[in-house]
């Protein structure tokens, strides 16, 4: 009897041994990536991300399986890049203003140019990484890039002008920091994960940002004022970590190099939409939305005009080009204007 047991034991060791050489064998040259991402799912960076989820597994018909994980609950929005360098997620979506000095020319989209919307914001961004190639991203691969709709002021209080708007607390990271300071706002930095509790807390008495999130982040409740100011957009990246881009097959590759601007522009298209919905969203919620005639525009244009002399300036003294970057942007948003 124990001699039995002893036998039936070693079978079924042996086939426990056995069996799961056989199904790695039959899914050959599969692999699962975990994809990062900071802000909670309801939000357009996560939107995205599901859309480049689906089309990957379906373009590579289930060699590639992509596991998501929103919400910061595997990399946080400060960490991101470094994490991913780091293998501690495959890929990861950043937002490249919370950290401007170390994107020093995809920033340059964030500066006061004048991009109408996030179609055009996030192809002309694609274009100027696709066109500069900059050192920031050697230890990675860039999947894709996008921007925001151009940001707008969502505030506690009513801000009609710039006497408003001096001295107030408000949200804002990289350029559009710069132009809140430059309106004479008490500029405060924090990414958008942040942003919920800031203003549930009172530390901020409003932001600076594109204005879906005032139905995905539910920011219609507390803030009942909008100031229609178009400015500037945020830029995003989307990139993976190296090693592990380089053990992809040359087909898996291609299926997501061929996604990469497209997923840009479909992102963009995205958002623009999703802005006009949270628009109207929010006005049946009782938000007023302030806007500014031309003259006022004006008075609001002033401020900025030393900002992009300023950026040219800096961008030349870390080695980079600066008028050149800001000519390119210029040709590419009026390209896509035609
Ligand atoms: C953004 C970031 C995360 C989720 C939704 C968002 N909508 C606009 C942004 C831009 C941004 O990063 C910011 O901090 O305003």
């Amino acid at each position: 009897m124990k001699q039995l047991q002893c036998v039936v034991f070693a079978a079924v060791a042996a086939v426990m041994l056995v069996l799961p050489c056989f199904t790695a064998d039959a899914r050959a040259g599969s692999v699962t990536l975990n994809y990062a991402n900071f802000p909670p799912a309801p939000t357009f960076p996560c939107v995205q991300m599901e859309r480049w989820k689906t089309q990957v597994e379906k373009r590579t018909e289930g060699q590639v399986r992509i596991n998501t994980f929103p919400g910061g609950t595997l990399l946080g929005a400060k960490g991101m890049m470094d994490g991913v360098i780091a293998g501690q997620a495959d890929i990861g979506c950043l937002c490249m203003a919370y950290q401007p000095g170390r994107f020093t020319v995809t920033n340059a989209v964030s500066l006061p140019l004048g991009i109408p919307d996030s179609k055009t914001g996030s192809v002309v961004l694609f274009d100027l990484y696709n066109r500069y190639k900059p050192a920031a991203f050697d230890k990675v691969k860039v999947l894709t890039m996008f921007t925001t709709a151009p940001a707008n002021i969502m505030a506690k209080g009513p801000v009609r002008n710039l006497d408003d708007i001096r001295g107030l607390d408000l949200r804002a990271s990289g350029g559009a920091a710069d132009i809140l300071k430059a309106w004479g706002a008490n500029q405060i930095g924090m990414p958008m994960s942040a942003t919920p509790e800031a203003l549930q807390k009172g530390v901020v008495q409003g932001l600076f940002s594109s204005l879906e999130v005032m139905k995905d982040l539910k920011f219609a409740d507390d803030c009942k004022y909008v100031t229609m100011t178009n400015t500037v957009v945020y830029p995003f990246a989307v990139v993976m970590n190296q090693s592990k881009w380089d053990a992809l097959s040359p087909e898996v590759q291609k299926v997501m190099m061929d996604l990469a601007r497209e997923q840009a522009e479909w992102t963009g298209a995205y958002m623009d939409g999703h802005v006009e919905n949270a628009v109207a969203w929010s006005k049946n919620r009782g938000v007023e939305f302030i806007a500014l005639d031309d003259q006022q525009r004006e008075g609001w244009q002033e401020p900025l005009a030393p900002i992009i002399e300023e950026w040219i300036k800096k961008a030349r003294g870390k080695g980079f080009d600066g008028g050149g970057i800001v000519d390119t942007i210029s040709g590419m948003i009026d390209k896509q204007g035609k």
